[in-house]
């Protein structure tokens, strides 16, 4: 049905709309000033959250879509706004996230002449092969609007998923159309085929050490709760791939613990000493693979099933023995119906997997002499601490460094058929991603718990979304462990050139001063007793919180002081 005439920017607004979206982030701008007029006309159904920079922006998006798993909304103007917001696209790649980037484009009739701010988009971030979009489109026409806006968001949720940019030239968005607005796009789901099913009961029944690795996009709480039928049926041992950790429940006796940066010892040692590995939904990326050597590319000496979404990633680096496409809600579903035997001969092989991630969860000593903070007991006070009231739902964001070394080994996650996504962090490794993730978490789900864990270094790449989330109203807790350094780098030139630093020094603000600037609450923390009291009183007050831990540089990882790392790499040893 055809609809009455309105410029080409209220359809867009409109579109989205009838997608579900209510919440938009971004970062205006002249080139489409017709879509910010539509946010205006529609005022009361969606909003468009007005960020600091287009990185925070991208992230903020990014965000949304881990959180729904439908696309988040991001809108840019042309070349700097695009520019700033590609580290957005490339996190939702590398994660998998439903995405949508709008970039303001010049006028049709100014195209190709290098215009003001113009870049070619399609050459910029397609195709999508090169890891920044799935696919890049240019609606040129605004009675075509909705069409493309309706193909976005079916590129973006389905296969595996990912963000699409969507240029919208300036011309084409003041026009007038009477397009109608195309009814709400759910995802098309793939169902593994019978046989292959079968073949996967097969290799469970020959195998004597299998092992699951879960994670990747497409996850929801039904196929979570099915993952798990699975692992309980078979008695399976299961690990979260690299930043998945949500995926399966961390109390779960079957949990095995985290294949990814900092990987326990000896789960590493208990993958690659596995005689079957069930990858699902996880890409087997350089992360969760410890660098290809947990499964070595492109032949691994465990039999591999790798079950994943999207077509293109089956044998793309590995020859597995058997490959499935499916998207997760069916893998899981399907899953779950395989009849298990009453014995079988791993189990006692799964109980100790869930000890030793259980031993793993106890911190070593710390020397008093060099740190009076001990971030282990930091995370386990906020996990009993969160644990009080009732069942926890709090989220966690973190960008990247080595202080998330110490969330991702202490915290406990639950399943996402709990409370939905509870750990929000790049894949990529972005630093800066945490402050806007968690601003989108307290946008989008105002009442839930969320906590932004930050080093000083990530925590400076986005900082200024604290204004967007005072503006806005957020609430949430920002956590900044400060070393002086980018604390990362310094451990690898320890490893690399030991002794000789450069370029991983930092010159740091008051950041507690800093918080108070932008209207927050915020309190310093020297040592472990102090910050107790002060993360009960930011969760209890109304406006957000920064808490200002203080660590020195030498506690280097949750595994290993600089000196340790420094001299191990003199004398040829293990730095941990
Ligand atoms: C956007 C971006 N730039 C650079 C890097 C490389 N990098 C990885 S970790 C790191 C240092 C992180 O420092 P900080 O946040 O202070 O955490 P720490 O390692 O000290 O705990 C850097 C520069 C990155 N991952 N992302």
């Amino acid at each position: 049905m055809m609809q009455a005439r309105r410029l080409a920017g209220h359809a867009l607004v409109e579109a989205l709309i009838a997608q579900g979206i209510t919440t938009c982030f971004g970062v205006p701008g002249e080139s489409f000033l017709a879509v910010l007029d539509g946010f205006h006309e529609h005022a009361g159904r969606i909003r468009f959250v007005a960020c600091r920079h287009e990185g925070g922006a991208a992230f903020m998006a990014e965000a949304q879509g881990k959180l729904s798993g439908r696309p988040g909304i991001c809108f840019v103007t042309r070349g700097p706004g695009a520019a700033n917001a590609s580290i957005g696209l490339h996190t939702a790649f590398q994660d998998s996230t439903p995405m949508i980037l709008f970039v303001g484009q010049v006028a049709a009739d100014m195209r190709d002449r290098e215009a003001f701010q113009e870049i070619d988009f399609r050459q910029m971030f397609g195709p999508g092969t090169l890891g920044l979009a799935k696919w890049v489109g240019e609606v040129q026409h605004a009675d075509r609007l909705p069409e493309y806006v309706a193909r976005a968001f079916h590129v973006a949720m389905q296969g595996r998923p990912g963000p699409v940019v969507l240029v919208l030239p300036e011309d084409m968005l003041t026009t007038t159309t009477a397009a109608p607005v195309l009814p709400r796009v759910e995802p098309v789901e793939a169902w593994p085929a019978p046989g292959a099913l079968r073949e996967v009961r097969t290799m469970l029944l020959a195998a004597d050490r299998p092992f699951v690795i879960a994670g990747g996009g497409g996850w929801d709480g039904a196929a979570c709760g099915a993952l798990q039928r699975f692992a309980e049926s078979w008695q399976l041992p299961v690990g979260c791939a690299f930043r998945f950790q949500d995926v399966f429940d961390n109390r779960h006796p079957n949990y095995a613990g985290d294949v990814g940066i900092a990987i326990n010892p000896r789960l590493a040692a208990r993958i690659r000493d596995a005689d079957l590995v069930l990858a699902i939904g996880a890409r087997l990326g350089e992360m969760t693979t410890g660098g290809y050597t947990l499964l070595e590319a492109p032949r691994p000496k465990q039999r591999l099933i790798h079950v994943h979404a999207g077509a293109e990633e089956l044998g793309r680096v590995y020859a597995a023995d058997l490959l499935l496409q499916a998207s997760m809600a069916c893998a899981a579903k399907a899953l779950e119906t395989l009849a298990a035997p009453p014995l079988l001969p791993w189990a006692g092989h799964t109980a100790a997997a869930h000890a030793d991630y259980e031993a793993n969860l106890r911190p070593g000593p710390l020397d008093a002499a060099v740190s009076r903070l001990d971030m282990a007991l930091v995370v386990q006070t906020m996990q009993r601490v969160l644990n009080e009231p009732g069942p926890e739902n709090a989220v966690f964001t973190n960008g990247a460094g080595n202080f998330s070394g110490w969330l991702h080994r202490y915290y406990r996650y639950p399943g996402l058929q709990h409370h939905g996504r509870t750990q929000l962090a790049p894949t990529s490794g972005a630093m800066g991603y945490g402050l806007p993730a968690a601003v989108a978490v307290a946008l989008l789900q105002p009442g839930r718990t969320v906590v932004n864990l930050a080093g000083d270094g990530d925590f400076l790449m986005t900082g200024q979304e604290l204004a967007t989330a005072t503006g806005y109203g957020a609430k949430l807790i920002a956590i900044v462990v400060d070393n002086g350094s980018f604390g990362t780098i310094r451990m690898h030139q320890e490893r690399e050139y030991p002794g000789r630093l450069s370029g991983s020094e930092l010159f740091n603000p008051d950041f507690a001063l800093l918080a108070r600037a932008y209207g927050w609450a915020s309190a310093v923390v020297a040592e472990t007793a102090e910050f107790e009291p002060v993360f009960r009183a930011a969760l209890m007050r109304s406006e957000s919180t920064l808490l200002h831990l203080k660590l020195p540089v030498e506690v280097s990882t949750s595994r290993a002081t600089l000196s340790r790392i420094r001299e191990a790499s003199r004398t040829g040893g293990a730095g941990g």
